[in-house]
């Protein structure tokens, strides 16, 4: 007999940056199990750029979240009560049942998550969606080889970072921006980023990379977008790779951007521009999340995160991505 559910429901459709008042707490009670339904307790919940679009009018690759409806994203809890055969109590699985304390499943969209590879935080992290993302991004867009100058923007944040630790395993030079010194300091002393700058700082972009990137860039994998990926087709090799993951620059944009025309440095330079989306590796995601585990295991890869406790907190913690709040993966731990 539980008892009450907490969640955060859409208030309203933001203007430009979202605020704390475009989402509500709301009180619901948990609904009798039906046979062949279980409980779930959340224990984490993702917070991710993607969620600016899922909450604004436009059609995406999904329906827009609706007016009252609970927040989308992704999660991982603990199966706390089951009439589902195949899920018993203490079971760990991830989903997307939202920003909910509770939420009932009958299995479907959930996948039971093996603590054994790592903790179950990481599920939403290095191991789940953004850890895709960087894994199947960098070496089935990016291509990198050995000896490659490797530049990635955003790159303290959970893609970013990532991205540039498994671009160092493969044996290219690795140079990164981020929006702090604490964040730029992270990158070089602790992930082994060859370079990092402070975009912040910079008024030349295209002077900055010559600076940290002297050989020219072979992969650019951007998250970001706007000016500074601007900059970085002027600094293009031959042949480069440009791996279009993320544009977050323009996420909270009331009006389309007017940029440079830039495609003439690809003909030039013979190079590629890709955007991908982390689901169309979705049949792979089992070796991804293998082998980036088994880096984990053997010291290769670090996996940071921030996290902030409290269903109530979700959106602050939204919000911070857009200030650049997080290094690693933003993470809401609902209980523990
Ligand atoms: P994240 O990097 O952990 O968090 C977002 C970061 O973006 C912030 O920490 C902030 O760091 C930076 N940022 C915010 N506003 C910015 C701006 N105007 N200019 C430059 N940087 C800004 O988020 P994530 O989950 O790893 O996602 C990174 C990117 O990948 C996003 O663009 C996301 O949409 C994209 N993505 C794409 C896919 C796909 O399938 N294509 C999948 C997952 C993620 P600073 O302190 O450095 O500013
Ligand atoms: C993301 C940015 C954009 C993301 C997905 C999209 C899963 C998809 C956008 C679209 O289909 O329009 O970070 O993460």
């Amino acid at each position: 007999m539980i008892v009450k559910n907490r969640q955060i429901v859409l208030a309203a459709r933001p203007e430009g940056l979202p605020k704390p008042s475009d989402f509500r707490l709301v009180e619901t009670p948990v609904p009798e199990l039906a046979e062949g339904q279980f409980l779930l307790k959340t224990n984490y919940l993702s917070v991710d750029p993607y969620m600016r679009g899922r909450i604004s009018e436009a059609k995406s690759y999904a329906e827009p979240v609706a007016i009252g409806e609970v927040m989308v994203g992704g999660t991982v809890g603990t199966v706390v009560k089951s009439q589902h055969p195949g899920y018993r109590p203490g079971e760990v699985v991830v989903g997307y049942w939202g920003w909910q304390e509770y939420a009932v499943s009958d299995g479907q969209g959930i996948v039971r998550f093996d603590t054994s590879l790592a903790p179950m935080s990481t599920a939403l992290g290095v191991l789940g969606m953004p850890g895709m993302t960087a894994y199947f991004g960098l070496l089935e867009i990016g291509k990198p080889k050995a000896g490659d100058t490797v530049f990635v923007s955003g790159a303290a944040g959970a893609v970013g970072s990532l991205v540039g630790q498994i671009a160092k395993i493969k044996g290219c030079r690795v140079v990164g921006s981020a929006g702090s010194q604490q964040k730029v300091d992270y990158l070089t002393g602790e992930l082994g980023f060859d370079a990092a700058f402070k975009y912040k700082d910079v008024k030349n972009y295209a002077a900055k990379l010559q600076e940290v990137c002297p050989r020219g860039i072979d992969v650019y994998f951007d998250n970001v977008g706007g000016p500074l990926t601007d900059a970085v087709f002027t600094q293009i090799n031959v042949g480069a790779r440009i791996v279009v993951c993320g544009q977050i620059d323009q996420y909270n944009a009331t009006r389309p951007p007017r940029g440079p025309r830039l495609l003439w440095h690809l003909i030039v330079k013979q190079a590629r521009a890709e955007g991908f989306l982390v689901f169309q590796f979705a049949g792979r995601f089992r070796e991804g999340q293998q082998q980036v585990a088994h880096w984990i295991k053997e010291g290769k890869v670090k996996c940071q995160e921030t996290v902030v406790d409290g269903l109530e907190h979700a959106p602050e913690a939204f919000i911070g991505l857009f200030h650049g709040e997080n290094v690693g993966k933003q993470l809401v731990r609902v209980s523990a």
